[in-house]
């Protein structure tokens, strides 16, 4: 029976993919000359921050010290906190905050399970920080996704075994990672896009046709 349920935050709960892209854009442009596609920032969805660095100097062809390693990821983080900072509940992409509502009506614990080291200020700005039981994000953790090591920090805060916990993930990293924790998962995205999951949806608005519908969840093996 599924009691926990552990959502990641960028492409779940909120849409702010856009915002992280738009910020190793302009450092790829500005430091490396190098034209940062959507097809590039694939790689970069779900990893952590300094894992991301590092994808772009190998894009780039370049080794940095550790000095300007450290400084280019801190001008990312700049421009992206600066986005963050105007964002409001309307930035919560559509029906995440009134399924995880449900969810918790019928007796679901929920986590948060995040490689963002901003995970709080975006939960606040969105207004969805009081939806959680817990939040498990890159403040607590060090090992990136697909490491399991977020949900597996998640679960236990709710205090549920793996198996009892169900993972929602946009990324192909954070679905392995769900995985490799002994969790089922949820792909939200396209099938073109993404493999290894037990369930897929466009959204989280879109669930009301599956088993995992929270009025069916209590028949959900
Ligand atoms: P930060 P998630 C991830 O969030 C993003 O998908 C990824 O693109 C980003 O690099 C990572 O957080 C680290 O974020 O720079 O804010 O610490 O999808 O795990 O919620
Ligand atoms: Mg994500």
């Amino acid at each position: 029976m599924i009691r926990g349920m552990i959502f990641d935050l960028d492409g779940v709960l909120v849409d702010t993919a856009r915002f992280h892209y738009l910020a190793w854009k302009r450092l790829a442009r500005e430091w490396f000359g190098l034209d940062f596609t959507p097809a590039d920032n694939e790689r970069f969805k779900g990893v952590n921050r300094e894992a991301c660095m590092r994808i772009l100097c190998e894009m780039a062809g370049r080794t940095l010290s550790e000095e300007d390693f450290a400084r280019g990821m801190a001008l990312k983080n700049d421009w992206y906190v600066q986005r963050v900072r105007e964002m409001t509940p309307e930035d919560v992409l559509p029906g995440a905050a009134d399924y995880v509502r449900a969810a918790r009506a019928q007796g679901v614990r929920c986590a948060i399970g995040s490689a963002s080291k901003n995970c709080r200020l975006v939960l606040e700005r969105t207004g969805i920080a009081g939806l959680f039981d817990a939040v498990a994000d890159g403040t607590v953790v060090t090992r990136a996704k697909p490491d399991p090591e977020v949900f597996l920090c998640a679960a236990r805060m709710l205090g549920l075994p793996p198996a009892d916990c169900v993972v929602f993930e946009d990324a192909q990293a954070g679905l392995d990672a769900a995985r490799a924790g002994g969790m089922r998962c949820c792909a939200v995205g396209s099938p073109a896009d993404l493999t290894g999951y037990d369930w897929i949806c466009s959204g989280l608005n879109a669930l009301s046709d599956t088993p995992l519908a929270p009025e069916r969840l209590q028949d959900t093996p």
